[in-house]
């Protein structure tokens, strides 16, 4: 059964799929194979697990569906853990803090280790979709706290990436030192790709939000479609071609960053 496609029972054809997994190392998962878990704190929502330390990942990244007037009204993330939350589609009211925002399709919120997120579906009795995210916040001497920071992509310059001007990238967080990752969204023009194969230490957790793309993981070539969730653990090889006719494929994706490696 794959929940978000509604499908049940037997297949006309052979069991198969394009996910897959090395621990550790990358994974694809695409949106068929994908389990509802449930998750204390998060009432009326399906919810399914993406990447997580038992990928690899020092981070956790979910995908939500928020349904009638389901949310988290127990609070996510805190005590040192920070949260983001971006909406893929509907509409939620997040509070942080007391104070309450309402977020459309684009919308987001960050939000510091020492608050905790509580959120509902205000979407006229529809679902809405989120993506989120929590990870242990890496403190540092001297670098200041991060704070809530909120807005929307559409909001957001598109700018061109590593000189390609065929290849757009958004800043979601502020190149400030007191965060110890940021949020992108990177958008490529059908036939346009990254500049290199990167190799870095840092991580990625990414959800591809439209288009298509052949995706190079430690140099396996594999077709990546919206809807699909990327795994790129520390040092995977990493490069994209986009494909399709007309559709930009773009993913939005979190990075640490600004932080020694701990020993
Ligand atoms: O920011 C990044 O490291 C980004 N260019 N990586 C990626 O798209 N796989
Ligand atoms: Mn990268």
């Amino acid at each position: 059964m794959g929940y978000l496609n509604h499908q049940q029972g037997y297949r006309e054809g052979l069991l198969e799929t394009r996910s897959i997994v090395k621990n550790g190392a990358f994974a694809v998962l695409t949106p068929d194979g994908l389990v509802n878990n449930v998750v204390p704190g998060f009432d009326d929502c399906d919810m399914s697990i993406l990447g997580s330390p038992r990928m690899g990942a020092r981070f956790v990244d979910y995908l939500v569906t928020v349904k009638n007037q389901g949310g988290n009204t127990q609070g996510f993330g805190g005590n040192g853990v920070q949260t983001f939350m971006y909406v893929v589609y509907g509409n939620v009211t997040a509070t942080v803090d007391g104070q309450s925002y309402e977020l459309a399709e684009g919308g987001y919120v960050y939000v510091p280790p020492h608050l905790e997120l509580t959120f509902v579906n205000n979407n006229n009795g529809e679902d809405s979709r989120l993506f989120l995210y929590k990870k242990r916040y890496q403190e540092a001497e001297g670098v200041g706290k991060p704070e809530i920071v909120t807005g929307n992509v559409n909001d957001i310059q598109q700018k061109a990436y590593e000189g390609m001007d065929e290849v757009l990238v958004q800043d979601l967080l502020p190149a400030d030192i007191a965060y110890d990752m940021n949020f992108h969204i990177l958008s490529f023009k059908p036939g346009a790709s990254h500049g290199y194969i990167e190799t870095h230490v840092q991580e990625h957790g990414a959800y591809v939000l439209s288009g298509r793309g052949m995706y190079n993981l430690d140099n396996n070539w594999m077709p990546v479609d919206k809807g699909d969730y990327i795994f790129m653990g520390a040092y995977a090889l990493q490069a994209t071609y986009a494909v399709g006719l007309d559709e930009s494929f773009s993913y939005i994706y979190s990075k640490d960053a600004n932080r020694d490696i701990e020993i």
